[in-house]
This record gives structure tokens, sequence and C-alpha cells, in this order.
């Protein structure tokens, strides 16, 4: 696995932070060093799958970058005649996961598509993975977007959607944003990696409350959602159709 040093330099000007080459070469790094937690729920989507996904319908994997939970997916079906839909805009990430994908055995079709997760048609969902991808997503869209998953889900179907958070109390929010630090740390990265790459996803990744969600979750049309998973300011939620 490539290390992540992309801001262990100081650098003159930071740019906002973009999902190319440079990062799709480290990401698998990056993220496992970056988000606490990441690897159970990529763990916990395999076991949800195996529980959720109906025969003959499509789970979706948004923004999926190298294709982490399309792995797992693809992992935990057994009902039969599924197939998986793996989208993600940046070409650097798919090209990546395309490779990944076709050393990777499995009868369960899977279509990667490069493009806008907010154009693509969502239809037969029985599980869709949002995982860490919202956040990226102006706010302004987040609705227009999740009414789309909603309406293109079979009853019963459920949406994962994992999102680092903020909290409404400053002393807490302080403080989780504080132990997320001191959590990059201990995965080796230095006072200047954290700090400059918090400078590139300041206008980037915008997170919001758990209450912002909820209440999304449910205008959106979903029927009951909750918080299944959570480390420190990132949690991930069950939505159900
Ligand atoms: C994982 N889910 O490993 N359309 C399509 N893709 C997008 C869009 C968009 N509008 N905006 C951002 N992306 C993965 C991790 S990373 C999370 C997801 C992170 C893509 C972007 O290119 C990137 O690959 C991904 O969303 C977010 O389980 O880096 O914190």
């Amino acid at each position: 696995m490539q290390r992540d040093q992309i801001y262990s330099e100081s650098l003159a000007g930071i740019a906002d932070f973009r999902f190319d080459a440079q990062v799709a070469d480290v990401f698998s790094d990056m993220i496992e060093r970056s988000v606490p937690g990441y690897r159970a729920i990529i763990t916990m989507i395999e076991t949800l799958t195996e529980r959720y996904a109906q025969p003959n319908t499509t789970l979706y994997d948004l923004g999926c970058s190298l294709g982490g939970a399309a792995f797992s997916m693809r992992r935990g079906i057994t009902a039969q005649g599924c197939r998986i839909v793996a989208v993600d805009n940046s070409p650097a990430m798919i090209e990546r996961c395309r490779k990944k994908m076709e050393r990777d055995h499995s009868s369960v079709p899977v279509e990667l598509i490069c493009g806008d997760i907010r154009e693509i048609d969502i239809a037969e969902a029985s599980v869709v993975v949002l995982n860490f991808t919202l956040q990226f997503i102006p706010p302004a869209d987040r609705l227009n977007l999740l009414q789309k998953i909603s309406a293109g889900m079979r009853p019963g179907g459920v949406l994962i959607l994992s999102e680092k958070v903020v909290f409404a109390d400053d002393h807490l929010n302080t403080l989780l944003i504080d132990i997320h630090h001191d959590f990059k740390r201990a995965h080796g990265y230095s006072d200047l990696e954290i700090s400059q790459k918090r400078t590139a996803l300041e206008n980037v990744l915008i997170p919001e409350t758990i209450a912002t969600h909820r209440e999304r979750l449910e205008q959106a049309g979903f029927s009951s959602c909750d918080v299944w998973f959570q480390c420190f300011n990132f949690m991930s939620m069950l939505a159900v159709k």
C-alpha cells in the first residue's frame, strides 16, 4: 500500500482537495489513517448486505473510490440475481477500481460508472451505500439526491449513509475534532499534514449534524433511520425505505 505523504511538506498555497491521480494512488492508506472506524464500517457493509440484499435487485455504491464498499457488498450477497452499480466522478479512482475489480473473482456482476451520482438513475435498489460521499455534495443538492435514492428503492431496502459530522454543542464539537486529530497523529500524520489537509478540505467537505441528516432522510421518504455506528465525529446511519 502506497503511503499518503501528500501534505507532508510545507506548501506555498493550498488548493481545494481533489480526488485526482495523486490521491487515488494513496487512497487506501489515506482513508484507513484518517477515518476512525472505516475498516469496521466496510466489514459491516458485508453483514448488512447479507441481510438486506433482495433477489433480482441492484445494489449501489455511490462515490465508490476504489470500491471498498462494493467489494464488501459483492462478498455479502447471498440472494439470487443481484448486480452492483458502483459510481464515482473521479476518472483516476474508477480506473484503479476497475483494475482491482478485474482481480476479484465473484459471479456477481459489477458495473462501474465514471459519472456524477446526482445524474445517474437509481432503480430496483435493495442496498444503497453512500460511504463518506454525501459530505462532498453541495448541501443544496443533498435532499434531491436522497429523494432520488429513496424513490428508486424497493420497500424494505436500506441506505447506509456514513459521514463526518459536527455537534451543536461547541465544547463537544471541539473535543471530538481534537480527538480525531489525536487519532491522525497516532497513525503517523504530523501537525503540518493535519493542518494543511484541513485547509484543503475546508470548502470541499461540508459536515452536518446527525439531527440534520435524520430530518433530511425522513423528508426524503425513508420510513425509519438511526445511527448504527459512531467513532468520535464519524458515524454511519441506516435508513430503511
Ligand atoms: C469508500 N465510498 O472507500 N459524484 C460521484 N462521485 C463523487 C461525487 C459526485 N458528485 N463527489 C465526490 N465523489 C468510499 C470512500 S471518498 C471519501 C468515498 C473520502 C467521490 C470522490 O471522487 C471520492 O472518490 C468519493 O466520492 C469520496 O468506502 O475521501 O473521505
